[in-house]
């Protein structure tokens, strides 16, 4: 008759084990709703980063090519979206490089999206009509 006893023993442990996990789950369930909050954040911030490249020219002598607000230095190779402000009649937004040619017009003014390629080498922005006078810019890629 030793057998029922310890079986008794052990279903006894597994009901205390299972209570003592019981209250504990519960203490998990708070941090484990904290993480995905930030895993959530974590997530907005890197679709923030690879949102895109911004090129604007206009309404003064200005032509800036940025990503996350930051100016353009260096970026690594690959295929990119691109929104062009082109905000003057006088200016237009031209992106050069290896494998790209792009422009805007000079009299038209607008919004518009490109999706460029950007491989290995350097890369110049400018205003076609004012690049002499310092609307230029350069980025390179690596
Ligand atoms: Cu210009």
């Amino acid at each position: 008759m030793p057998r029922i006893p310890s079986l008794l023993a052990v279903a006894f442990l597994v009901v205390a084990l299972a209570a003592g996990c019981g209250s504990k789950s519960k203490a998990t369930t708070a941090p484990a709703t904290t993480s995905t909050t930030s895993t959530t954040s974590t997530t907005t911030t890197s679709t923030t980063s690879s949102g895109g490249l911004v090129g604007t020219v206009g309404p003064g002598f200005t032509i800036t090519l940025t990503t996350g607000g930051s100016p353009v230095k260096t970026l690594t190779a690959g295929t990119y979206k691109m929104t062009v402000s082109d905000k003057a009649a006088i200016h237009n937004f031209h992106l050069f490089g290896p494998g790209v040619d792009k422009k805007t017009s000079v009299q038209g003014t607008g919004t518009v999206l490109w999706t460029v390629k950007l491989t290995k080498g350097s890369y110049t922005y400018r205003c076609d009509v004012h690049f002499m006078s310092g609307m230029i810019g350069h980025f390179t890629v690596s």
